[in-house]
């Protein structure tokens, strides 16, 4: 049964308004209802329960801050981000298609799109009729996007589109893809591929030890047709993508500290009721300082969190703002996994609990939108204005 109760230490409650708590509270227990039962089975079989896309759009994960003449849920950014929270806290693959569909799928069509291409697909992506997915990392192109080789070349009446993109979360089934490419001139453009489309495929990556209930692919496109207005036209270069990891890399930020409370929730719990030299693991002041310094850090990631999204609102949140919550709440998680982990000891390891499944997700989630290590770099270069990239 899931008992889970979230920690609030610091009465962060206080903060929310009722919208949020009424948000908070829905994503809960949908994921209480329909996620956990379910996901460590399917998190074993290496599959993505697909039943759980309606439920994702019915709590508002599915385009949180969009309009609701997109048929998004218009809420703002905390509320967002209190979504995420509470999906990672089931699982970091769940939270991810969230994280694609919302922030990498939705938020370029939105702020990039015209209006034509906003009508035919965001209400169809709020419902997740259709789902999509985000291609920016190729195969020789992960931290340094900007040298990526997949590229069009403008027909005339379409554009031919060659490459391929790699570690592509939704791939394997999804219905458009938002795809990052390069026209002949170098300059990097979102297009819209849509499944169907000759010469798309969407293989599926096997053997992971990691988020195995979100399905991840590539895409491949050999002389893929596409249509002239699938391109989005207004914005265009390296920033356009990094404009959506920004709104990806906030979600993140709220969505680790889901994972850490289910991890710190599951030791505390545990730690009352496991005997050992006769008497319950958390009297034992080793595991004290393993839970004390569990909540400080929660704590500590809520407030940063917090306070992002209150900047987010007021649209003055910067990326090295957001590069950093994201860096650090996953680096949080990841920490309290491992901690949690071996409190359970040898129950630790096995799947009757989430804690290592937390643990083997949070690798890729500091790897993904960014790693732990070009984060830390984007905080150098704010801080200095010396650039380590280049
Ligand atoms: P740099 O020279 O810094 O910037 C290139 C151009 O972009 C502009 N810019 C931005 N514009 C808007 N928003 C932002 N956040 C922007 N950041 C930069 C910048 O001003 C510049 O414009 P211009 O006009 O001068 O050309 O670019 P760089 O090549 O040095 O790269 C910087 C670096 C390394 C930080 C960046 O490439 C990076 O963040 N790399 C990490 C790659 C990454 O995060 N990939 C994520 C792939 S998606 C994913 O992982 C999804 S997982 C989803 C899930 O399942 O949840
Ligand atoms: P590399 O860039 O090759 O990095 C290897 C190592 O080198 C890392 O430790 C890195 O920190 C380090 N390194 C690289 N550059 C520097 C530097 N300048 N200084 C110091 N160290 C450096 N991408 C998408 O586009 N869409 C998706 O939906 C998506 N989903 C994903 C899902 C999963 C499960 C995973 C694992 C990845 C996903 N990604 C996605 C790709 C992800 O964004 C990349 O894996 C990530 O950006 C790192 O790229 P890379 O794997 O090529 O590693």
């Amino acid at each position: 049964p899931d008992l889970f109760e979230a920690p609030d230490y610091y009465n962060i409650d206080d903060l929310l308004s009722e919208e949020h708590k009424l948000v908070r509270s829905a994503a809960r227990e949908w994921v209480k209802r329909d996620v956990s039962p379910i996901i460590e089975e399917y998190a074993q079989k290496a599959e993505f329960p697909k039943q759980i896309i309606n439920g994702l759009a019915e709590i508002g994960a599915f385009g949180p801050y969009i309009p609701a003449e997109y048929g998004g849920a218009g809420l703002d950014q905390i509320s967002y981000g209190l979504i995420m929270q509470e999906i990672e806290r089931g699982d970091s693959g769940v939270r991810s298609t969230a994280s694609v569909q919302s922030s990498l799928v939705m938020y370029p069509i939105w702020k990039y799109g015209n209006e034509a291409q906003r009508q035919k697909y965001l209400p169809k992506l709020a419902t997740g009729e259709w789902m999509g997915s985000f291609g920016l990392t190729e195969p020789d192109h992960g931290s340094n996007p900007g040298g990526m080789t997949t590229n069009f070349k403008d027909m005339g009446d379409h554009y031919l589109l060659n490459g391929a993109k790699m570690w592509i979360s939704n791939a394997p089934f999804c219905n458009v893809a938002v795809v990052w490419a390069k026209d002949e001139s170098g300059r990097i453009h979102g297009l819209i591929v849509e499944r169907g489309m000759e010469g798309f495929s969407t293989p599926e990556t096997h053997n992971k030890w990691s988020l195995r209930a979100s399905a991840t692919g590539e895409l491949i496109f050999d002389n893929v047709k596409v249509p002239k207005e699938n391109l989005l036209p207004n914005k265009s270069g390296l920033g356009a993508p990094l404009g959506c990891l920004d709104s990806a890399r906030y979600g993140i930020a709220w969505g680790a500290i889901g994972a850490a409370m289910d991890c710190y929730d599951t030791a505390l719990r545990y730690s009352k009721e496991r005997m050992q030299f006769g008497k319950p693991i958390g009297g034992f002041q080793l595991q004290q300082k393993k839970l004390a310094e569990m909540i400080t850090e929660i704590t500590k990631a809520q407030l940063l969190a917090l306070r992002l999204g209150q900047l987010k609102n007021d649209d003055r949140a910067t990326t090295a703002q957001i590069s950093m919550a994201k860096r650090n709440n996953v680096d949080m998680a990841i920490n309290i996994a491992r901690e949690a982990r071996q409190m359970l000891g040898g129950m630790g390891i096995t799947g009757e609990y989430s804690i290592m499944r937390h643990s083997m997700n949070l690798e890729s989630v500091i790897t993904y939108e960014g790693t732990h290590d070009i984060h830390l770099l984007i905080t150098g270069l704010d801080i200095t204005g010396l650039n380590a990239f280049k």
